[in-house]
């Protein structure tokens, strides 16, 4: 007789069924429940996030910058803890300068509370700013942690020069230099030499142009540094007839011409 295969599957399940009956299944006592280490590093509290805040700013102005110390940790008690205090440094080597003092701490703040300062930079250059965390501000220093730092560029007010006054003859190239101080490298230099507004007549540091009529002409310079401040100059061009001079001009009048009396000259 042939013994099918569902048949076979059957008996084994009945089989087993039987063998589950007449044995008596015993557990492993698990003892008393043994509670979680706590990682030696949640005995701290957790670093405060990287200061958030403008990373462009000018000498003289009081911007504000934010950080949170999210999650709470545990006190070396064991106990959770989800008061801390912050303490930002403001360094210009990589926060490396700390001062420790007991006195900057401020708080004490609830995890993932916003804690807002303001800060007013004196001087220029590249600085960094960090956030430290602790629980109680007398403690030893050896228990904060410290945040990622955020670097700050720090600059003077933006100022365009576009040099000058300037002088030069009817039919010749007359060259400017412009330049400028504060702000943000790299920038770049548009000039208006038409005196229409229009900074479109070149670009660059260096421009010249040629007036073919004599007169006092006026062109600007307008700087853009690499965050979009701007800036701009005016300057005086004074262009004389061939074989005029200002040293001729200085000898007829005996002083140095004023603008109207230049023009009489031209006219
Ligand atoms: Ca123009």
């Amino acid at each position: 007789m042939k013994i099918k295969s569902k048949e076979i599957v059957l008996m084994i399940i009945i089989s087993l069924v039987m063998m589950l009956a007449t044995t008596t299944i015993t557990f492993a006592d698990p003892g008393p429940i043994t509670p979680p280490d706590i990682p030696n590093e949640n005995k701290y509290p957790l670093s405060p996030h990287m200061p958030s805040g403008p990373t462009y700013v000018l000498t003289g102005e009081e911007h504000t910058y934010w950080t949170m110390v999210e999650g709470y940790s545990t006190k070396e008690t064991g106990e959770k803890q989800d008061e801390i205090y912050v303490k930002f440094c403001w360094g210009s080597i990589e926060c490396s300068t700390l001062t420790w003092t007991e006195e900057d701490w401020i708080g004490p703040f609830n995890t993932s509370e916003r804690i807002e300062v303001s800060h007013i930079w004196s001087e220029p250059g590249n600085k960094y700013i960090c956030a430290y965390s602790i629980y109680n501000p007398e403690q030893d220093a050896e228990y904060l942690k410290s945040s990622p730092y955020l670097e700050v560029f720090v600059t003077t007010e933006l100022v365009a020069d576009a040099g000058g006054p300037y002088e030069g003859k009817t039919q010749e190239a007359i060259e400017f230099v412009g330049q400028c101080s504060g702000g943000t490298p790299p920038y770049s230099y548009q000039w208006d030499l038409d005196n229409d507004g229009a900074y479109d007549d070149h670009s660059g540091r260096f421009a010249s142009n040629i007036w073919h009529s004599p007169g006092s002409y006026v062109i600007s310079l307008q700087v853009t540094d690499h965050i979009g401040d701007i800036a701009s100059s005016t300057t005086e061009v004074v262009i004389l007839k061939q074989g005029v001079t200002l040293l001729k001009i200085y000898k007829i009048f005996n002083e140095y011409p004023t603008f109207e009396r230049l023009l009489n000259l031209f006219n």
